[in-house]
């Protein structure tokens, strides 16, 4: 049966680190079908877009700065309760606060560099999606 969805980035620094491998390996084992995948880089200009829900809070600037970094990895993933259960997956913003196995708690170095991403909302999983995905790119 197929799932709904949700969206997701691998981060600069679990790019840097070469952990995609490990970090996809974690979503396939969790149950989640890649609809949409791609290694691309976000310019200042589109990270402060993406983020833009943050853009009052102090940390928006390091944000914006740190995802324009380097090479994210961007995805739409597939399942049931998709939302929810991937981010119970990926774990808490701080991982030192993140859940053992978690993808945070064995990838993410920082609060800030957090290895991750995983979209809040079924509504915010589809505006996500299609900021990086045209509907041909979908599967
Ligand atoms: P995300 O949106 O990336 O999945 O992370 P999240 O929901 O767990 O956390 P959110 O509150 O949406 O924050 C977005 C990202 O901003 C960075 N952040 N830095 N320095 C700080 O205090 C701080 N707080 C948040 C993190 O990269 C966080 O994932
Ligand atoms: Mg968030």
């Amino acid at each position: 049966m197929a799932g709904n969805r949700t969206f997701t980035m691998i981060k600069p620094d679990a790019v840097r680190a070469g952990n995609i491998g490990g970090i996809l390996a974690m979503m396939n084992d969790a149950g989640f079908r890649i609809v949409s995948m791609k290694l691309t880089k976000l310019s200042a200009e589109k990270a402060g877009e993406f983020y833009e829900v943050h853009k009052e809070r102090p940390f928006y600037g390091e944000l914006v700065e740190f995802m324009s970094s380097g090479p994210i990895v961007a995805a739409i993933l597939e399942k049931d309760n998709a939302v929810e259960d991937f981010r119970k997956l990926i774990g808490a913003t701080n991982p030192a606060e993140a859940a053992p196995g978690t993808i945070r708690a064995k990838y993410a170095t920082s609060i800030g560099e957090n290895a991750v991403h995983g979209a809040d909302s079924d509504e915010n999983a589809a505006r996500e999606g299609s900021f990086h995905f045209a509907a041909t790119e979908m599967f």
